[in-house]
């Protein structure tokens, strides 16, 4: 029984493409991607580490309310967003703000929901999403539904959803992936093992040497990727997807990553469960410094670029968080009339009250 565990993990290598020096280590995995996308990718990278230092600002400024940073876990996010086409699926968690953005989530929308707004959980019809569960492991067995019917329409799109090594740890865990499993759902599972569910390591969470190979006990594929590497993220996703449009069922990835500031804005103190000397080996492994140098050396990527992308994105934040701030304050009202297509009698009564209250 024992070799048939150490056989098992042994299996769960690390998949990397890119190294810290930002060198190709496995040419043949190399994704096809244009010239074109490997700079996209990077702006994307380059723009959402921007957005997390201007949130933890405004947070602090008091202009935002609940947020989760994602400095160091870009890689993770955005790697795995750019394999997705138009009309897959995204089932987020909190920390997962960047990637709605990229599929069309307005930013303004972003920091209402921030700001606990109605608006900012009403996703535009165009974007192909849900808002970020709150609910750890909630959104796993959902993606596992929304994966199902997908394949039961015979539409080739996938659901993809995000958790941490936290929600790894959830019932619901097992439950997605092993219903998505014996349906074969076209969903992919990402777990961002960034190490911690707030001040808890993962390796006290579980026996299991790595998130992946739960796979296993699903029936289904599991890949441990370097979720510091832009490249591998991108590879690992973009066949989970391929496999899953073609019926061969959900994939069970676990990025390795790390995230560098706070759980989150709500006074979590990272310094008492991390030391320095770890914060520092992560940092060695950054996504973007990492992505930048593979860049420069294919003449691919300038300082000029770079503060191109950074100016663009405090303009952008800077407007977003202006219509944020401009937009009314949510009503008694307006949370009855999200709720209900047809209020009943005693709400209905309730309503009336609070509307000639607000009218005041
Ligand atoms: C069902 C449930 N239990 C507990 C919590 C409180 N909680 C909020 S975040 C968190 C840790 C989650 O860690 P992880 O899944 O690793 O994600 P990360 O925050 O590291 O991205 C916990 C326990 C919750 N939101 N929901």
């Amino acid at each position: 029984m024992k070799r048939t565990l150490e056989n098992i993990e042994k299996q769960f290598e690390t998949f990397q493409i890119l190294n810290e020096q930002g060198e190709i280590v496995n040419e043949e995995a190399m994704p096809d991607l244009s010239d074109d996308d490997l700079k996209e990718i990077m702006r994307r990278m380059v723009y959402t580490r921007i957005l997390d230092q201007r949130s933890i600002a405004l947070n602090r400024q008091g202009r935002l309310g609940f947020y989760a940073p994602t400095a160091g876990q870009e890689a993770s996010q955005l790697g795995s967003h750019y394999a997705l086409e138009q009309d897959d699926f995204i089932l987020p968690g909190y920390r997962d703000v960047p990637q709605l953005i990229w599929q069309g989530l307005p930013l303004y929308k972003a920091y209402l929901f921030s700001k606990g707004h109605y608006i900012g959980n009403q996703m535009p019809e165009e974007v192909k999403a849900v808002s970020p569960q709150i609910i750890i492991g909630a959104q796993i067995t959902q993606a596992a539904g929304v994966g199902l019917g997908f394949k039961k329409r015979g539409e080739k799109t996938i659901a993809i959803t995000y958790t941490g090594d936290g929600g790894a740890s959830q019932g619901d865990f097992y439950e997605g992936v092993n219903f998505a499993g014996a349906f074969g759902a076209q969903t992919v599972f990402v777990v961002q093992n960034n190490q911690y569910a707030i001040s808890v390591p993962s390796e006290k969470q579980t026996a299991a040497q790595t998130i992946a190979q739960k796979a296993v006990a699903a029936g289904i594929e599991g890949i441990q990727v370097d979720g510091m590497d832009v490249l591998a993220v991108y590879a690992a996703t973009k066949e989970a997807r391929e496999r899953a449009i073609n019926g061969e069922g959900p994939t069970l990835i676990e990025t390795l990553t790390y995230r560098y500031g706070p759980h989150t804005m709500a006074g979590d103190d990272p310094t008492r469960y991390r030391t320095e000397d770890t914060d520092n080996e992560w940092e060695q492994k950054d996504p973007i410094v990492r992505f930048r140098k593979y860049l420069e050396s294919k003449d691919l990527w300038s300082e000029e670029e770079e503060n191109e992308v950074i100016e663009k994105a405090k303009e952008e934040i800077k407007a977003a968080i202006k219509e944020a701030d401009n937009t009314a304050k949510q009503k008694v009202t307006d949370l009855m009339d999200i709720m209900y297509e047809e209020l009943p009698q005693n709400l209905q009564e309730q309503r009336e009250e609070y509307a000639e209250k607000e009218s005041k």
